[in-house]
Order: structure tokens, then C-alpha cells, then sequence
């Protein structure tokens, strides 16, 4: 079998056929409803990405709603070698969440209680598949906050997060989750329930096994639960919203935020001025700033004391502005106001989406060359005879933005289709520019299948031959999440 979608690829035939018998089987541990066939359901949701690049052929899901049948159901896929994919709310962005070929896809969606919460030390226990904003909510009543946030948190779960070591808006401020994760439950390729669900914050015994599933994008096993370490959710949260005509003033910018607005800065997040009119195309609201600038900066601070956070920050914006850092702001004055703010940040994924197709390059770069990329990516399409823009037949929009705090930049090139052209045009290229800068092909979204042959550009061979040495020891058959990364 090959893939329509994937000329490249060849099915690997090792892996087991799913028979009648299976199904048979899978129906028989699991509840009712939890077995998902092709032939009585529509599973093309199952088989296409978030961003409906990648399509898969799965003709199974099984959805189940405890860790003891993810454990059966992966015992019965070694033996018969039926290769699986883990799925959570399928909104990443590498094409890690979807099948190839026939793999059956394990939804976690059913699994989705909170275990226990300890109000004292803030550390929550759940299942892999609870909704990030419906996890965030809870502890939201409890005066907790969770240690992430990105834009996909209506959809995507916990656990993915988990799997795909997702950095997202707030990094800046309340670290990875290799550092939040304390503990992780995950039923192993053979059906073994590694138990590694642990509450302590301080625990040198030995090597830290559960930190390898964090970032493993279900190439080792099926990650059921997870414990972490939630922070107080602050009681004062500020966003200012400027503009900047240079993305030297933006680094400016970044100094002083660190040094002035130091333990309440919670977010410094950079967008061009493509990425803010490509939000306007499709946003009802109103621009935050009158007049165009060629960057925007949007800073949030946390704290505790609004007398004292405020002033931090009108005295920091006035500073930018004497200095001529910055040419235009706001301040949000309420709620509503900040979640507008936000959303001309967190809406440009989605605002790209509605183009047609968008080519996305999630990388780290050391601050100082982090827009370059950006502009050489725009000469390099018009060296190609493509137009930079939204309006005409050959287009190509290429739009900058991304965790500025992080040196992670969001490298968006949004066409009116896939086009493999264009792919040829970005690709290598676009990786051999980071691996000249010793950047990361993947800051924070992970390899999956889209990045499969650029990790040598991130990563030493010594290191990516350990990586595969890891990969034999924990799955042997090579049934999880196969034709990805390793
Ligand atoms: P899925 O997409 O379902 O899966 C992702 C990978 O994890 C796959 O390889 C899958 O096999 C594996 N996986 C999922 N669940 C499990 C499990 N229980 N056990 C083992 N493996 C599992 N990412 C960021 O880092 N920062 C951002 O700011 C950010 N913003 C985003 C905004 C939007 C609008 C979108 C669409 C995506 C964004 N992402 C961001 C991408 C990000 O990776 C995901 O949103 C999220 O972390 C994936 O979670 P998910 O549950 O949807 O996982
Ligand atoms: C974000 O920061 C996400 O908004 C998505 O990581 C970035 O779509 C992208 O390229
Ligand atoms: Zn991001």
C-alpha cells in the first residue's frame, strides 16, 4: 500500500491488518460506543489535521475510558503488531496527530476527569484527555491557574500537551513543562502501565525516566494521566499593545520589560504588520492602534496589587515612549478589553487559515537574527517570481510573530492552496538557515511527520542514533506513532 498523499512512503508490512476478530476483541474489553469503524462511522475527523494538510486511512478508532483498557487494547495491538496513533484534540501542527495508512487512532477524548487537586500545594492530577480550557477553568474556581496556554485550548487536551512539550503564551513566565510536569502515567507499547504519577517537586532518585514521554509526540507510549505543579492565578492581569516601526525598538522593548516589569511580566508576544492586517481581514472589531506600524508588541503582566502593577506598567510604557522605543499604545482598561488584545495575537493562526493552505516553520533563532528569516523568506518568493500579498492569482502572504520572550518566531507562509512549488522554494532552505544560526527546527510544535527529515539539522547524529536506540528499548515492533519523527 502506498499513499496517495504520500508518494514517498510505503506502508510498512510488518504491521498486523486489523480483521474481524480484532474488532471483535476491542468491542469485547471496551464500552459500548467506544469502538469506531469505518464502515459505520464517519472517522475522516480522525484522519485530517488541524490545518487539513495531512490525511490519513485509519478504518478504526477506539475510544477508550481507562487506563487498564488502554492497556488491554495496546496488549492485544503488539501481539497482532497493529501499528496505533494516540490522539488528543488533534490540533497539532506537524502532522504527528493523524495516521499515515491503516493505523488505528486512540482517541483520548473519553478519558477526561480530574483525578484529585491539592488546594494547599497547587498540584492537580488528571487524565490525559481533559479539554486544557476546561482544566484551566476548574482550577480558575479554585484560584489556580494551569502552567500553560496556548490558542487551541478549547480543543486540545492536557495529555497532548504533554506529548507535543507544547510551550505556548506564557512560557516566559512559568517555564516548560519538563519543569511543571511532576509526574506521568502512560500505558507502554506492550500494554505495561509505567506508574510514574508522582506529586513531589523535589525527587533525585535516579534517572527521570517520565521526561522522555514529555515531547515524544505518542512515539513510545499512550500517556493516561499527568500530575503538575499549577501556580496561583494571579488577581491583577494588565495587557498593553503597542507599535514599534523596527524590530530593533522590539528588542529594546524586551530589555526593558525584563528589567522593569521583571517578576509581573507574564507575556511578551511580537507580531508584524502582515500578521495584524491579515487578523483585520477577518476580525469585526476595531484595531487597537490608529495608524499602521511595521511591528506590534503585545505585554502582559500579572501580579497582585493593582496600584502597584499599574503604575509598573504606565511608567514602563512612558518610558518607551520618551525614548522613542515605541511609537503608539493602550492599555486595556478591563476584561473585555484584554481578551481583544489577545485575540490580535492568538487569532492569527486561524486568520492565516482561511487563505487556502499555510506552509508554518516553528523555530528558534537567536533573538538578534529572529526577523531576518522572516525577510529572507520574503525575497526568496519573489526570487521565485511570486508576489508578497493577499490579493491576486500568485500570491504568497508571509507573515512573522511568535514568542518573542522565547526566541521562538512563527515563520507563516499562507498560499491560496498546497502547492508543492512553494515547498520546494521553503524547503530545505528554510532549515538550512537555522542550522547556519544553530537554531531548532522545532521551538515548540514538535516533528510529527512534517519535520521527519529536517531533524538533522537541529540535532548531532550521536544524538538522534541514541534517540532511536530509546525508540527500540520502549517499542520494539515499532508500532507507536510510526512514519513520524524516529
Ligand atoms: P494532538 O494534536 O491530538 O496530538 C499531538 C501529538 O501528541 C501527536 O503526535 C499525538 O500522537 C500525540 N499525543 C496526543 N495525545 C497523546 C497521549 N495522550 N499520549 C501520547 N501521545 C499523545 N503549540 C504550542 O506549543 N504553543 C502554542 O502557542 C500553540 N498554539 C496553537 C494554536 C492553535 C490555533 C493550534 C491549532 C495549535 C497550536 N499549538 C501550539 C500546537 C500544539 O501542539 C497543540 O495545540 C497541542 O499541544 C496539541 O494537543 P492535542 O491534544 O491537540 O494533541
Ligand atoms: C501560536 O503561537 C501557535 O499561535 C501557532 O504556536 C503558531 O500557527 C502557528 O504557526
Ligand atoms: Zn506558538
Amino acid at each position: 500500500l502506498t499513499s496517495t498523499m504520500y508518494p514517498d512512503v510505503v506502508r510498512d508490512e510488518r504491521f498486523g491488518k486489523i480483521t474481524a476478530e480484532d474488532i471483535e476483541y476491542f468491542k469485547s474489553v471496551l464500552a459500548p460506543g467506544s469502538v469506531l469503524t469505518a464502515a459505520e462511522e464517519d472517522l475522516s475527523g480522525y484522519n485530517v489535521d488541524a490545518m487539513r494538510k495531512y490525511h490519513g486511512q485509519s478504518q478504526l478508532v477506539l475510544k477508550p475510558r481507562s487506563t487498564e483498557e488502554v492497556s488491554l487494547i495496546m496488549k492485544r495491538c503488539n501481539a497482532r503488531k497493529l501499528a496505533v496513533v494516540p490522539q488528543g484534540g488533534n490540533t497539532g501542527l506537524v502532522g504527528g496527530s493523524v495516521p499515515v495508512f491503516d493505523e488505528i487512532v486512540i482517541s483520548m477524548s473519553l478519558m477526561n476527569k480530574i483525578r484529585s487537586f491539592d488546594e494547599v500545594s497547587g498540584i492537580l492530577v488528571a487524565d490525559a484527555g481533559c479539554i486544557l480550557e476546561t482544566t484551566d477553568q476548574y482550577l480558575a474556581d479554585r484560584g489556580y491557574i494551569f502552567p500553560l496556554d496556548l490558542g487551541a485550548k478549547g480543543s486540545c487536551h492536557i495529555g497532548g500537551n504533554v506529548a507535543t512539550n507544547a510551550g505556548g503564551l506564557r512560557l516566559l513566565r512559568y517555564g516548560s513543562l519538563h519543569g511543571t510536569v511532576l509526574g506521568i502515567e502512560a500505558v507502554m507499547p506492550d500494554g505495561t502501565i509505567f506508574d510514574s504519577l508522582g506529586k513531589l517537586r523535589k525527587d533525585n532518585t535516579g534517572y527521570d525516566i517520565k521526561q522522555l514521554f514529555i515531547g515524544s509526540e505518542g512515539t513510545l507510549g499512550v500517556i493516561t494521566g499527568i500530575s503538575i505543579f499549577c501556580p496561583r492565578r494571579s488577581k491583577v492581569v494588565n495587557v498593553a499593545f503597542f507599535g514599534l516601526e523596527s524590530y530593533e525598538n522590539v528588542q529594546q522593548a524586551f530589555v526593558r520589560a525584563k528589567g522593569e516589569l521583571s517578576e509581573i511580566l507574564s507575556a511578551f508576544e511580537f507580531m508584524d504588520t502582515a500578521s495584524q492586517e491579515q487578523v483585520a481581514r477577518f476580525s469585526e472589531l476595531r484595531r487597537p492602534l490608529d495608524e499602521p506600524h511595521n511591528f506590534y508588541v503585545l505585554v502582559e503582566t500579572s501580579g497582585s496589587n493593582r496600584v502597584h502593577d499599574e503604575e509598573k506598567l504606565q511608567t514602563y510604557l512612558e518610558g518607551l515612549m520618551e525614548s522613542d522605543i515605541i511609537a503608539d499604545g493602550v492599555l486595556a482598561q478591563d476584561e473585555t478589553q484584554v481578551k481583544n488584545l489577545w485575540t490580535w495575537r492568538e487569532g492569527i493562526p486561524e486568520s492565516l487559515g482561511k487563505s487556502g493552505g499555510v506552509y508554518k516553520y516553528d523555530v528558534s533563532i537567536p533573538l538578534e537574527e529572529l526577523y531576518q528569516l522572516v525577510e529572507d523568506t520574503r525575497v526568496r518568493i519573489q526570487e521565485f517570481g511570486h508576489d508578497i500579498g493577499t490579493e491576486g492569482s500568485n500570491v504568497v502572504n508571509v507573515v512573522g510573530y511568535g514568542h518573542l520572550g522565547d526566541g521562538n518566531l512563527h515563520l507563516n507562509v499562507a498560499v491560496k492552496h498546497y502547492d508543492k512549488e512553494i515547498e520546494y522554494i521553503l524547503e530545505p532552505w528554510v532549515y538550512e538557515w537555522i542550522e547556519k544560526r544553530h537554531g531548532s527546527v522545532s521551538a515548540e510544535h514538535g516533528l510529527g511527520f512534517a519535520k521527519k527529515p529536517y531533524l538533522k539539522y537541529s540535532k548531532d547524529q550521536s544524538v538522534i542514533e541514541l534517540m532511536r536506540q530509546v525508540k527500540k528499548v520502549y517499542d520494539p515492533n515499532g508500532i507507536m506513532n510510526p512514519y513520524k519523527y524516529i
